[in-house]
This record gives structure tokens, sequence and C-alpha cells, in this order.
């Protein structure tokens, strides 16, 4: 619906950037930080690694000064798990803790609001090789007395918490479970299980956060991807809504009500993939029901039917990054009404809006945007600075879908773009850059390091100060 007047947003609006620690931090073997499953895992070696980072370890000063120039509200980063307890459980690190109090501290001074992510990825890899990480129940308490020391640590100053970053994809690729990415279709039962303890979890440090932080909020940050049937076949209506409740509100629906949906349920067990639940599992969930619910968006994707036949049989699937279609189920296909990025993102603000209604109605928990942006090849012109005018426009239009979703009555906390400064890609290194602030680097080449600022950072600048009167 297109409404006759958007409000302005309100008072106190937590406009916000994000990061997460091993795509921006570097120092990987510093300190005494013990290794995560994103240090250890082969990656092309046309791609960097993550040994550097864009520095922010040693340059979080500077960072946090451009963050301040910016006039931003709130920064959302993650806790690297392997900085405070090298090997997951055990000895804490002191550096590692220190770290955390001095940036916490520098935001603080700043005014700007913390926003932490408890575990974004990086897994520590010892607790693979203790007892094989998530795929086993000791897991459970180790993340949450991880969880617990942060709150008794950080918690008088850090009031905004995310239990899990998209838990959804760490189900879905196996070497964030530190396993190999081989037979990916194997290993999905894996990942339900994964899933499963990873949940149970998230329950008890809700639980814990709760008793433990004054005023504290905490939720989960999941991936949301809008989706679309193709055509006003019926049965591609039926592969959308399958489609929807599989890929989508299966994580959410165990995290924010406590349940297995049916549709899931039933997913799991015709294909003999459902864990096993143990006794109060369930009823933990439900009483902990999260504060908020944190997404990430970045694109959409249109579905169509895909039947089974003699060569498609249930528990076939194919994947690209996640799984891209599903014997029986459905299948991503093109959506020609959509511009995409030059990694075949669809870029599709409105999409942002459906979500955003689409989680409000069906979970009624205040929503914060811990990541949207426009990821794109960029080099430091000679004379002059990035004219970013893409990421400039994709970022205005996603926002004023926030707007046009809370004139309608969905409750949001803030807007958090991905990223601040640039940081390396999850998949495709430092060439896919999405930052308001260019670092000086190449894929290999570490050049100075330098911060620059964008025309965007210019953009987000005046948009904070006049509380997006102009989006
Ligand atoms: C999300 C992750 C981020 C970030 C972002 C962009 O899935 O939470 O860590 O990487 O996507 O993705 P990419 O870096 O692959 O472009």
């Amino acid at each position: 619906m297109q409404t006759r007047k958007i409000n302005d947003f309100p008072e106190g609006f937590l406009w916000g950037a994000s990061s997460a620690a091993f795509q921006c931090e570097g120092a990987a073997h510093e300190d005494g930080k013990g290794l995560s499953v994103m240090d250890v895992r082969k990656i092309d070696p046309s791609i960097c690694n993550f040994d550097v980072a864009s520095d922010h370890y040693h340059r979080y000063k500077e960072d946090i000064a451009l963050m301040k120039e910016m006039g931003l509200k709130a920064y959302r980063f993650s806790i690297a798990w392997t900085r405070i307890f090298p090997n997951g459980n055990g000895e804490v690190n002191q550096k590692g803790v220190d770290f955390y109090n001095d940036l916490i501290n520098e935001l603080i001074r700043a005014d700007i609001v913390p926003i932490v992510t408890i575990y974004h990825f990086e897994y520590p890899q010892s607790l693979i090789e203790q007892y094989g990480g998530w795929l086993d129940r000791r897991s459970i308490d180790d993340y949450v007395n991880y969880a617990e020391f942060l709150f008794k640590t950080y918690g008088d100053r850090v009031k905004y918490w995310l239990t899990i970053n998209e838990q959804d994809h760490v189900v879905h690729m196996p070497f964030r479970l530190g396993l190999s990415n081989d037979d990916r279709q194997e290993k999905e039962k894996l990942g339900y299980l994964a899933n499963h303890n990873m949940c149970v979890a998230a329950a008890k440090a809700i639980k814990k956060c709760h008793e433990i932080v004054k005023d504290g909020k905490i939720g989960p940050a999941t991936c949301f991807t809008m989706m679309y049937p193709t055509t006003n076949d019926p049965s591609d209506m039926l592969a959308w809504m399958d489609a929807m409740e599989i890929r989508n509100y299966y994580l959410l629906d165990l995290n924010c009500k406590g349940e297995y949906n049916p549709v899931f349920r039933r997913y799991l067990e015709d294909r003999n993939m459902m864990p096993e639940i143990h006794e109060g599992d369930m009823e933990l969930m439900k009483e902990n029901r999260p504060d908020l619910l944190a997404f990430n968006y970045y694109y959409s994707e249109s579905v169509s039917k895909f039947p089974l036949d003699d060569e498609h049989k249930i528990g076939d699937i194919e994947f690209k990054l996640l799984p891209s279609r599903e014997a029986g189920i459905y299948q991503v296909v093109k959506n020609e009404n959509l511009k995409a990025t030059l990694w075949g993102w669809e870029i599709d603000d409105i999409g942002l809006q459906c979500s955003a209604r689409l989680l409000w109605e069906r979970y009624h928990l205040p929503l914060l945007i811990t990541e949207n942006g426009f990821g794109n090849k960029e080099e430091w012109p000679e004379d002059g600075i990035i004219e970013d005018e893409d990421r400039i426009d994709y970022l205005k239009r996603h926002i004023h879908n926030v707007k046009e979703a809370m004139n309608l009555g969905v409750e949001f906390i803030g807007f958090c773009a991905w990223s601040f400064m640039d940081l390396i890609s999850g998949h495709s290194g430092f060439s896919k850059r999405y930052g308001f602030v260019y670092v000086n680097r190449d894929e290999h080449d570490l050049k100075d390091l330098a911060r620059r600022k964008k025309r965007s950072f210019y953009w987000y600048k005046e948009t904070i100060a006049n509380n997006g009167k102009d989006i």
C-alpha cells in the first residue's frame, strides 16, 4: 500500500552500522587469541585470508573517531569467542577481555550504543576437536558459559545483545560447523542437529541475560530472505508457502515461539532428519522468548514449483551458497523484475518492507536491522573520492521501506548498515566492499590500510543528523 504521509523516524531510533570480528579485526594470532573455524577453513588462494582483515584490532580508536564524526548512534559488532576463551572453554584470556572493554568504553565515550553479537560464525576450533562442536550437547554449556561471562563482564555497559548471527547459514554451510564442504546434502541432517543445539543454547543464554543484565535486551540475528511465488500458478504459491516455512520461519519459530512448525517438522521427518529432542528443550525455548528480533536483509528470491520425477526424488537438494532447489518443494529462479549486484544478489528494497511486515505479524517483536548494504568493486581514484552513488541509492530505498513499514505499525529499534568500514566479505575477499569508509588495501597487498571517507559517509552522516527526514 502507498501511504499518504510517511511519518518521521522516532527520536532515539538507532542509526547504526555493523561489522563482525573475523572480517574486520585482523590480529588473528595475536594476544593469545585461539583459532576459530574461520581461521582454519580452506579458502580459495586468490582470496585473502583473515589474518589482517581491516586491522580494526589495532585501529579501533581511529575507527570509532570516524563513527563519532559521522554521528553514528549505534555500532553492532561481534566478540571473537576465542579472544575470550582461546579453547572455547576453560581458561580466560585477559588480553582479549581487555580489548573489548577498551572498545566498549571508547564507544560509550563517543555516545555510540554498543550492540554485541555473541557468536558470528567464528566457532572455536578447539571445541570441534574436543567433542565435535555443535553436534554434541556439551556445546550448549560452553556457549552459555561464554555468554554468561560476557554478560557479567560487559553487561553494565552493553544493553543490546544478539545470540547467534545467521544460524540459518551455519546450518547449511558445513565448514561453519567445522566439517568439510563435501557432500553437503548428506550434511544437512547434521546441520539440523546443530540447529537444535544452538536453539537450546540461545534460549539458555536469553535466560542468563535476563538474570544478569539490568534492562538488557536480547534476540537472534537471523538472515531473512524475502521470497515470492514466480507466477500465479497455484503450485508456485504452494512452493512459496513451503519454502517460506522451511527456509525462513523454521528457525524463528524455534527462537521466538519454541516450536517446530508443522511444515518444517514434516519436512524433517520425511527425510529422516529430525533431531532428538531432550526433555525440557521445547519448554526452555518457550519460556525464554527474545525481546527483539534482529535480521540481516540483502536480497530476495523468487521460487517456483519443482516436482518430483524419475530423476528427482525426495531429499534431493542442490546448493548455490544456500540450498537453491529441493525436489518436491521449490526451486529458486531469476526474478526478471529486479536488477542484481555483481554477485547476482537481486536488489529489492520493497522486499525489506515485506519481510518486516511478515515478521512483525508472525512474532510481534520489535525489529532491528543488523545488516543491509551494497557490495561492490571499488578502487580509490587518484583525484577525488569514491562516488558510491549505487550504495547511497540502495540504502536510501531500503531505509525508505523501513519507514513505510513503521508507518503501518511495525515497531523498529534501529537500522544498522553493513558495513561501517570495508572489511573482508564472507565469500569474496577484499574485492567486495561494503563500507562507508574505504580501507586502503587490496586482496593480498596490505598497502597502508589507511581509512578514507567515501561519498556515502557524508550522505549517511546527513541522514542521521536529520533523523531520516528526507528519506
Ligand atoms: C552476512 C554475514 C556477514 C557478511 C554479509 C555480506 O551473511 O552475516 O558476515 O559477510 O552477509 O555477505 P558477503 O560478505 O558474502 O558479501
